[in-house]
């Protein structure tokens, strides 16, 4: 089944010019890219993508890092895309997620572990409206598509 998943890479990636070794990971994965936005996120944007969080003692200190430079907003669109990309990025402690991941691989402490990916099929529609209009969206076919006889 094909999905559609929010990823974010996060202020302290692009200080460490890391953006381009982590869009290399999910484009070789095979996911395809469908939506695309650089932006210092505004706070209050933060604020609401993190709103679950708002109790938490770490809240304001990750409200303000997602907000302390540009980040990079994107939807991913593929077979399992959502499970992928979190495998992908592995777990939220960079120092603990495995070699091979992202984090794994490029991180360097829990708290500023380069990406962001949906926990779920609803969080990613959410998050994908909350960042993205529907004509920043796109939908395309690769060449190779249905060659491998993935339905995309
Ligand atoms: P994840 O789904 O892997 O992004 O992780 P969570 O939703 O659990 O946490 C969201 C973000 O909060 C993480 F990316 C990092 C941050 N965080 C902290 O800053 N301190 C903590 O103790 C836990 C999470």
């Amino acid at each position: 089944m094909s999905e559609r998943t929010f990823v974010m890479i996060k202020p302290d990636a692009l200080s460490r010019r890391l953006v381009g070794r982590v869009i290399e990971r999910y484009e070789s994965k095979g996911l395809k890219l469908v939506g695309m936005k650089l932006q210092i996120v505004p706070r209050e944007l933060a604020e609401r993508q993190y709103a679950e969080h708002w109790d938490k003692p770490f809240y304001n200190d990750l409200v303000s890092f997602m907000t302390s430079g540009p980040s990079i907003a994107m939807v991913w669109e593929g077979p399992n895309a959502v499970e992928a990309a979190r495998t992908m990025n592995g777990a939220t402690d960079s120092a603990e997620a495995e070699p091979g991941t992202i984090r794994g691989d490029l991180g360097l402490t829990a708290h500023r572990n380069v990406v962001h990916a949906s926990d779920s099929l609803d969080t990613a529609k959410w998050e994908i409206n909350l960042y993205f209009d529907e004509a920043e969206l796109f939908s395309y076919a690769m060449p190779d598509e249905g060659w491998l006889g993935v339905k995309v």
